[in-house]
């Protein structure tokens, strides 16, 4: 018998190909790193450090974990480095954990502001019930509302502060968020997973001189497989020279068990490739593609939160032509070989499940080689997605969501129109390999 596992694999990577991928915190991986994700790596347990190993026949995992080690260090410019966390969320709760003792307090970005729910969301995560937690929001211009972190920050006297997002199209400004750390003496943790691609190549500021602690997940734009890294920069390791043994603990024994080598070995071939002039064409390329797949939504009519993105994403913001719809449109958008994600805009009027808002961004389509002129066809495509969900739409939609986006995704999957611009959308898509440097 032939495994049906196989068969599925084939489907979903003929899916990607003939898809157009526009969620921000997705990418393509090079076939370098996907050889090395798929090799003996992964048979072997190597829990502890490089040289400080609690399993034999390690010679050779220390010298592929030294080696990612010591790439990130140079590429980042950081003095330590750790390449162990099994992705964001448990790097984020090893870096509280070194950092904090449970009952201290916690600041960071509020979910429906576009930080992360590891971030401090109160109740659901070990980051909101091992640690008080107070949240900041936005201004009135969707960026992070500096005075009001500044005046909750005072008040609250918290141990540590993260400056991250996942939904932020907004540069981070860390000079400032360094400002009111210093004020109040909190550690100042940087979660840079969305942005770290721009960040190697200078289109995005880098936190490095500001911050104690830098958290990065290495699949985003950094390009890399599944996994994330924590850096303590020079200002950290002043402030607590221990600071790197601490967050070493924190990850193993504190939360988990043996690295994943073959990940391990991944990073270290991401970090690699970072370092090439390519990939800071790459990175250039995100920006010019997200540019213009603002401007161009915008010449469309459709509104996108703070008007515009200063990095690889934005928020179209379609609460003004009906609160919810973004549930909808996400959907509606897949049926026409466009896959996004629905997210919560800034005073979300209706609920994260059924939010008002479409979070897209372009890190997996200019992997695939795509420019300028292919983010217009692209928007003109979710112009298209928009009006038609909104004459599809249900007028009850708004009262009771969820049979009714039932009914909205029975309706949409057998739409005529949906599909035809499916046809276009795969007919284009085809013409891009899924990783490409060019
Ligand atoms: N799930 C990631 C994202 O989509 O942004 C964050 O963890």
């Amino acid at each position: 018998m032939v495994d049906p596992i196989f068969d599925l694999i084939t489907q979903e990577e003929t899916r990607q190909r003939e898809m157009i991928g526009l969620i921000p915190s997705e990418n393509h991986i090079s076939p370098e790193v996907s050889s090395v994700l798929s090799s003996c790596l992964n048979s072997k347990y190597s829990e502890g450090y490089s040289r400080r190993r609690y399993y034999e026949g390690n010679q050779i995992i220390d010298q592929i974990e030294d080696l990612a080690v010591n790439r990130v260090k140079k590429l980042f410019d950081v003095p330590y480095v750790n390449v162990q966390p099994y992705s964001g969320s448990p790097a984020n709760g090893a870096i509280y954990f070194a950092l904090m003792q449970p009952g201290e307090t916690l600041m960071g970005l509020a979910l429906s502001s576009g930080g992360h729910l590891t971030h401090g969301h109160p109740n659901v995560t070990f980051s909101g019930r091992y640690f008080k937690t107070v949240q900041y929001g936005l201004d009135s211009q969707a960026r992070i509302d500096f005075d009001q972190l500044a005046r909750l920050a005072r008040e609250h006297k918290p141990k540590v502060i993260v400056a991250g997002t996942t939904a932020y199209p907004f540069v981070l400004d860390f000079a400032k968020f360094r400002q009111i750390a210093d004020e109040v003496g909190a550690w100042l943790v940087a979660d840079i997973s969305h942005i770290t691609g721009l960040v190697v190549a200078g289109e995005h500021p880098s936190p490095v001189p500001h911050v104690d602690v830098i958290m990065s997940t290495t699949h985003k734009t950094f390009r890399g497989p599944r996994g994330a890294m924590i850096m303590v920069t020079q200002r950290g390791l002043d402030r607590d020279k221990d600071l790197g043994k601490k967050i070493d603990a924190a990850i193993i024994p504190g939360l988990q068990g043996g690295p994943h080598n073959a990940t391990t070995a991944g990073i270290a071939v991401a970090a690699e490739e970072a370092s090439r002039p390519a990939f800071i064409k790459y990175a250039k390329q995100i920006r010019t593609n997200a540019d213009t797949l603002a401007e161009a939504l915008q010449a469309k009519g459709l509104m996108l939160v703070g008007s515009g993105t200063e990095n690889h994403l934005m928020l179209i913001d379609l609460s003004a032509i009906s609160p919810g719809l973004g549930a909808q449109v996400a959907y509606a958008m897949d049926v026409a070989g466009i896959y996004a994600n629905r997210n919560t805009v800034p005073n979300e009027p209706v609920s994260p499940f059924y939010p008002s808002g479409i979070r897209i961004g372009t890190p997996l389509v200019t992997t695939r080689g795509m420019k300028a002129k292919d983010m217009k066809q692209i928007a003109t495509w979710i112009q298209q997605v928009v009006e038609l969900t909104q004459s599809a739409r249900l007028p009850e939609v708004q009262a009771e969501r969820s049979p009714f986006l039932k009914e909205f995704r029975a309706k949409a999957d057998k739409d005529k129109k949906l599909r035809a611009i499916r046809q276009e959308v795969s007919a284009f898509a085809r013409e891009f390999p899924l990783f490409t440097w060019k």
